[in-house]
């Protein structure tokens, strides 16, 4: 079996496998020129011969152990039917959504045709993966959770504190549980059938799962976490699930209930904390500081190898706590992975 799936099968694989968060992205060249040829971003997602070139770079380069689907949380709203823009250097631009008529307007019937081509991606990595060689490499399918992605869609692009989505939950639950709802049932939808196309692994991001006090972060990051897995599970048995609920700190244990094989840790939490709260056979993701990897040499030596040293001896996924940067110097990665595959 491959090592990313042994490991999240509850195995300590060593060295562990490794894999960074957009690790596909501008910092590398080959990325850029790919990018330059399209007219945006969405455009880039929903081209399947593009989508599956960068998808494949990374791996290339540098044989990771897993690659990531190359698309983004926020086809999912696309797909509804919600507005999405990728402005130049200022990121996704949504329409605010902050009432009932704009959940109702939400279309969850066009997704899988939306979708198909995201699917088509899927199917053109699984091949391309293994006409190249990379038969250990696991491919992993993705979604935003629903409450961060509900975050784009209320507050209509990243914020500083997330107050309108933050302020809705609290002062319209019916509407912010109906939105919640959409998003959920249409999570389960789009990663059943990435996984029909081909992913052999699905990762759950929460990016801003921190914001929420405890009680709203049970009931609208770990209540949909476990509807999703469970529900995924039932249509695929067996198939594995990584939740990345960022910022959540100690309510990380939570999410570990959701039924996931494994949590993704940030970059400001302490990983072997984290870990000595899960069930030992639950794999552990992380986490490693995206800035210690743009500054290279013994900045990224320190880093690293305390990280390694508190994951030996249960099952470990080594990646970053966030995603790669831009300015990332692309031969640091490759002196990254000397030190993960020396152990
Ligand atoms: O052309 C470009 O370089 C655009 C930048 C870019 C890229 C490369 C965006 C815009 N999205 C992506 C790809 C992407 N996004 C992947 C592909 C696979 C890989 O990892 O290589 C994945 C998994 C994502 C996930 C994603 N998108 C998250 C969750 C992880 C995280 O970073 O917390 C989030 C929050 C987004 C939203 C988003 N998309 C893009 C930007 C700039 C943002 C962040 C906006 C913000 O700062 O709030």
């Amino acid at each position: 079996m491959k090592r990313l799936l042994r490991t999240l099968g509850g195995e300590a694989v060593w060295p562990p496998p490794v894999w960074l968060m957009r690790q596909a992205g501008r910092y590398l060249p080959e990325y850029r020129a790919v990018r330059a040829g399209v007219k945006d971003f969405v455009a880039l997602c929903t081209t399947p011969h593009l989508a599956a070139e960068v998808t494949l770079q990374p791996i290339r380069r540098y044989g990771f152990d897993a690659a990531i689907l190359f698309s983004d949380i926020l086809m999912l709203p696309w797909a509804l039917g919600h507005g999405l823009e990728f402005k130049e250097g200022e990121g996704p631009v949504l329409p605010k959504l902050r009432d009932a008529a704009a959940v109702a307007a939400l279309d969850p019937a066009r997704v899988a045709d939306r979708v198909e081509p995201i699917m088509e991606t899927v199917r053109l990595v699984r091949a391309g993966l293994l006409t190249e060689g990379f038969g250990d490499t696991t491919l992993i399918g993705f979604a935003g959770a629903p409450f961060t992605v509900a975050c784009y869609m209320v507050e209509g692009g990243g914020s500083k504190d997330f107050a309108a989505v933050r302020g809705m939950a609290y002062s319209q639950p019916e509407v912010f549980g109906r939105l919640m709802d959409v998003l959920t049932d249409a999570s389960v939808e789009y990663l059943s059938a990435q996984v029909t196309a081909g992913a052999e692994a699905l990762m759950l991001f929460d990016s801003w799962a921190g914001v929420l006090s405890p009680a709203l972060f049970r009931k609208h990051c770990v209540a949909p976490a476990k509807r999703i897995v469970a529900a995924l599970k039932a249509r695929h048995p067996g198939i594995p699930l990584i939740g990345f609920p960022r910022l959540a700190g100690v309510m990380s244990r939570d999410y570990a209930a959701t039924g996931v094989d494994g949590i993704g840790v940030d970059t400001g939490s302490d990983i072997a904390a984290i870990a000595a709260m899960l069930p030992p056979r639950m794999a552990v993701q992380g986490n490693l500081d995206p800035l210690a990897l743009v500054a290279g040499g013994s900045a990224l030596r320190d880093e690293t190898m305390p990280i390694l040293d508190a994951m030996r001896g249960r099952p470990f996924i080594f990646n970053l706590g966030h995603g790669i940067v831009p300015q990332t110097p692309p031969d640091h990665v490759s002196a990254l992975l000397e030190m993960v595959r020396a152990g």
